[in-house]
């Protein structure tokens, strides 16, 4: 083969390879800003939890006590109020404070679709007697189709972190373990026809726990009260991103 024919073999190939890099290029595109579309994150838990709260100290670095009543509408987008000195960019966050209350709940079906994660806050110190209340909330959320196929992150936020008598991280999580496996016995045993959840947790024949989520789970503290709110910052920029 004649230098010259060599040389336009191999523009083609280069052409080609280009063509291919392009494709490649856009399709990681297409998928880079389908991703970092949602900046949605949804604060979920009971009423009392301290989800209120935790917005406004997210908001304005101040739990705004005395004024905060449940009327009023918490839903915002903002960049958090401990990175407002910060320089660079920051994508705003869109935090949505959904009412624990089990009428208003139906509100998070409508929410998860377009959630980048779920905070779900725990009540540390009243956490016993409202520990089968939590536990069935989280299990009606772990199980939703939604959820499980969207693999959307989960933080289990053991708030009211401030005070001595709260109960620890790890002590919650087993706890809600535990309780959750209860449900999964309880639940699977009602004719599938009664079920409303899409999808069954865990492992048959194994206890459950949290890592065996299709989601990722993740167990951190906080206090509201006080702006002890690093971890959930933490979790909230890993998701929402510039
Ligand atoms: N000690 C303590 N109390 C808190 C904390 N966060 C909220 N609370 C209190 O818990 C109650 C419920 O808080 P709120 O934000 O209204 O809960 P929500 O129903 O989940 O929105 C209020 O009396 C708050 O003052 C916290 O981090 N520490
Ligand atoms: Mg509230």
């Amino acid at each position: 083969m004649s230098r010259k024919k060599w040389a336009v073999q191999l523009n083609r190939c280069d052409v080609t390879s280009v063509g291919f890099e392009e494709w490649g290029v856009s399709l990681l595109n297409v998928r880079v800003l389908r991703r970092s579309k949602s900046n949605t994150i949804l604060l979920a838990g009971l009423s009392g939890s301290g989800k209120t709260v935790l917005f406004y100290q997210l908001r304005d670095g101040s739990p705004h006590l005395g004024t905060v009543t449940s009327m009023e509408p918490n839903d915002g987008t903002f960049v958090l109020h401990s990175e407002l000195q910060k320089k660079g960019k920051l994508k705003p966050v869109h935090l949505i404070d959904v009412p624990g209350h089990s009428r208003l709940r139906p509100k998070l079906d409508e929410l998860l679709p377009h959630s980048a994660g779920v905070i779900f806050v725990v009540d540390s110190l009243d956490f016993l007697p409202n520990c089968r209340a939590a536990a069935e909330y989280l299990y009606d959320i772990l199980t939703k189709a939604i959820i499980v196929k969207r693999r959307t992150p989960m933080l289990i936020l053991c708030n009211k972190a401030d005070k001595v008598t709260a109960h620890s991280k790890e002590f919650i999580r087993k706890q809600l373990e535990k309780e959750i496996d209860k449900l999964r016995a309880s639940r699977s045993a009602i004719s599938t026809a009664d079920i409303a959840n899409d999808f069954t947790l865990g492992i048959p024949g194994e206890g459950f726990t949290f890592s065996q989520c299709r989601n990722k789970v993740t167990v951190a503290e906080s206090s509201g009260l006080t702006g002890e709110v690093s971890q959930v910052e933490q979790f909230i920029r890993e998701l929402v991103k510039p």
